[in-house]
């Protein structure tokens, strides 16, 4: 059986306004509303340089590489409209990138999304329903990212894309200028997380009026990964026949492992959790959609950052492939 993950089609989505970083010595300054700090946007490309696509290819897979989407800053989408930091912005470019995701769909590819920033998430699942509306999401994250743009007290979109996609939440959040395309996709039945540990309040209700199936940390801990992951799996997509979408947040890992990252929060996955999740969805065969998100490069020093970058094409390698890297094996170590 030829598995659908196949063929690969990578989209570089390098949007960094769903956690645009204000200056902290002039934050009222003008130019930080234009001209957030960049970070996010350089990870596709170091991927990249770091020869992602040359990997899959040497495990078999076919890659083509459409490029980096464009984006524009939309003029004058100033901070904090309705609670949303940027939301025009945010919005227009999600807009492509769920076109883009949703094309490449159809020419029978599986899609692997390169952040930026998790508001990505938006146009991204959003783009994988419209070609699969019997679609599961797995969110391995270190946050759930349900605040409405009510609950949110950052105001940044990346915390916020479950929120605007899951069919029971939306009554509560208002309409927001530039987000009004996006259409909740998916039922709170078809979502599960892996990795949690930084949950607020108010997510942390939606997550229990909701009863989204959820392992924290702490399950992960007493369950073991394997059972964690497969239980998540069980829980959203029973009969094992639905299109997987898995949202991978590179702050899920440990900081340890991935300093690169703009919301660190310690104990997290380590390396070997992180493969054996990407291997379990793998073993499925029915991966559609990857997002590898908020791997950050100027938020560590360059050798960390690399490293990171490093982690991450391993993790993504694992996920598309059901390949590893070669490591030398302990048992061959002559002592
Ligand atoms: B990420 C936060 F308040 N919950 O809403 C928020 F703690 O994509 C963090 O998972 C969100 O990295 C983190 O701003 C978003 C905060
Ligand atoms: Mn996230
Ligand atoms: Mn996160
Ligand atoms: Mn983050």
């Amino acid at each position: 059986r030829r598995p659908p993950t196949q063929n690969i089609g990578i989209i570089g989505a390098p949007l960094v306004y769903g956690q645009p970083s204000i200056d902290p010595i002039f934050p009222f300054s003008q130019l930080n509303l234009l001209q957030p700090l960049q970070g996010a946007c350089a990870a596709p490309d170091l991927l990249r340089g770091l020869r992602l696509a040359e990997v899959l290819k040497s495990k078999g897979a076919n890659v083509k590489d459409y490029g980096n989407l464009e984006f524009r800053a939309v003029p004058n989408d100033f901070a904090v409209v309705l609670g949303c930091n940027y939301a025009r912005t945010v919005g227009r470019a999600n807009k492509q990138i769920q076109d883009e995701v949703s094309n490449i769909l159809k020419n029978g590819e599986s899609v692997l999304v390169l952040g930026g920033d998790h508001s990505v998430g938006l146009g991204s699942v959003s783009g994988h329903a419209k070609i699969r509306q019997d679609m599961a999401l797995l969110w391995v994250d270190a946050h759930p990212d349900i605040n409405t743009p009510l609950t949110s007290t950052s105001g940044n979109l990346h915390g916020m894309p479950v929120s605007f996609l899951v069919k029971e939440l939306p009554h509560l959040s208002p309409r927001v200028p530039g987000l009004e395309w996006v259409e909740p996709c998916i039922s709170s039945r078809n979502i599960a997380y892996i990795g949690l540990r930084s949950v607020d309040l108010q997510e942390k209700m939606f997550l229990r009026t909701l009863g989204i199936c959820n392992f924290t940390m702490e399950d992960i801990k007493e369950l073991g990964i394997d059972t964690a992951v497969t239980n998540a799996l069980d829980r959203i997509d029973p009969e094992g026949k639905r299109s997987i979408h898995l949202s991978f947040d590179v702050d899920a890992l440990d900081p340890l492992i991935i300093p690169a990252t703009g919301t660190p929060v310690p104990n997290g996955l380590d390396f070997r959790q992180a493969l054996t999740i990407a291997r379990i969805v793998y073993n499925t065969r029915r991966m559609s959609v990857m997002d590898v998100v908020e791997l950050n490069p100027l938020l560590s020093t360059p050798s960390a950052a690399i490293r990171s970058a490093q982690v991450t094409v391993e993790i993504i390698a694992r996920a598309f492939t059901g390949k590893r890297m070669r490591y030398p094996s302990i048992r061959d170590v002559d002592i």
